[in-house]
């Protein structure tokens, strides 16, 4: 016998489980950006405002993690505190949630591990700060997130403010394409460049508000095609976003030193981002924070206009 049936995979927390049976609005959150993307003992504090944002958009949250072995979709205080304080918790891609359940492992999941555990709980919506995508050696490293892939076969709206400007935004845009991702950008004609505003690569639909967003979550159920994602891409507020010059500056000197330094796989997106954090003096982390609490009240605002039409 497994020690977890596959039926309580991942487990939900009651909030979690009565909104679900109730057809109230339930946003997933991801975890990697706590343990992983932002520097402690911030990001206890970050985790526990994200989930009362949702809250106060009369949503409920569901923070997605493994912890002991075991996945879940909610997370208590103490397994917050835990994914939080970073000793010993692993970087779950998809790929990893079955070593990590059968060795019993603790582990933040990354968008591609969070939307395979969310869709399958029948969550929906899924708010993030940016999106994993092409690296830009991927001629040299063939780094490519598996995010792209999963989300071409999974159903769920993921809310992100793009895809992390430490990558190569027009390959990884040319892969949503190939793989089938529908992209839509909220209030915006340009795809969102995490940091910025503005990516300065067009987007080919736009909507204005969430409702919008559900009618076409419904057509794509409707059109019974593959089930593939929908991408919200959501700029931060241009008051709050990184100075683009500074931007540029340090991403340059963080690439540099990635390379010098020989840092690869997993290591990259955690080594870039703390970069970032240090060489802004932090202004890249409250660039960071303020695109993810935008994703995470849309997300919020979408789930509940998605529950209004069930
Ligand atoms: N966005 C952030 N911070 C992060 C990430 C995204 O603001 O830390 C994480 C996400 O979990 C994403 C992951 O899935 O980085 C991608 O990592 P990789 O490039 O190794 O696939
Ligand atoms: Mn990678």
């Amino acid at each position: 016998m497994p020690q977890h049936a596959a039926s309580e995979v991942p487990v939900l927390s009651e909030e979690v489980r009565e909104a679900l049976a109730a057809r109230r609005p339930v946003v997933a959150l991801e975890s990697t950006i706590l343990a992983h993307g932002l520097p402690r003992p911030r990001n206890l504090a970050v985790g526990l405002e994200l989930e009362e944002l949702v809250r106060a958009e009369g949503a409920v949250p569901a923070t997605v993690a493994v912890v002991d072995g075991v996945a879940y979709a909610g997370l208590d205080k103490a397994r917050l505190e835990r994914i939080a304080a970073g000793e010993g918790v692993r970087k779950l891609g998809h790929r990893d949630l079955a070593p990590a359940l059968a060795a019993g492992a603790t582990g933040a999941t990354t968008v591609s591990a969070t939307a395979f555990l969310a869709a399958r709980a029948g969550l929906r919506v899924f708010a993030t700060g940016g999106l994993g995508g092409v690296h830009r050696e991927f001629a040299q490293t063939q780094d490519e997130s598996a995010d792209l892939s999963l989300l071409a076969r999974t159903r769920i709206t993921v809310v992100c403010a793009g895809v992390k400007s430490i990558l190569d935004v027009p390959a990884t845009l040319q892969r949503l394409e190939t793989l089938g991702v529908g992209v839509v950008g909220y209030r915006t004609r340009t795809f969102p460049g995490f940091y910025l505003a503005d990516s300065g690569e067009p987007v080919d639909w736009t909507v204005e508000r969430p409702q919008e967003v559900a009618e076409m979550m419904a057509a794509q159920d409707a059109l019974a095609g593959p089930e593939s994602a929908l991408v919200v891409a959501n700029p931060v507020a241009a008051a709050e976003q990184l100075d683009p010059g500074l931007h540029d500056r340090v991403l340059a000197q963080a690439l540099a030193e990635c390379r010098e330094r020989g840092i690869t796989g997993q290591a990259v997106t955690p080594f870039l981002l703390g970069f970032l954090v240090r060489a802004t003096g932090g202004a890249s982390l409250e660039a960071n924070l303020a695109a993810v609490r935008g994703n995470v009240r849309l997300g919020a605002r979408i789930a509940g206009a998605w529950a209004a039409r069930a």
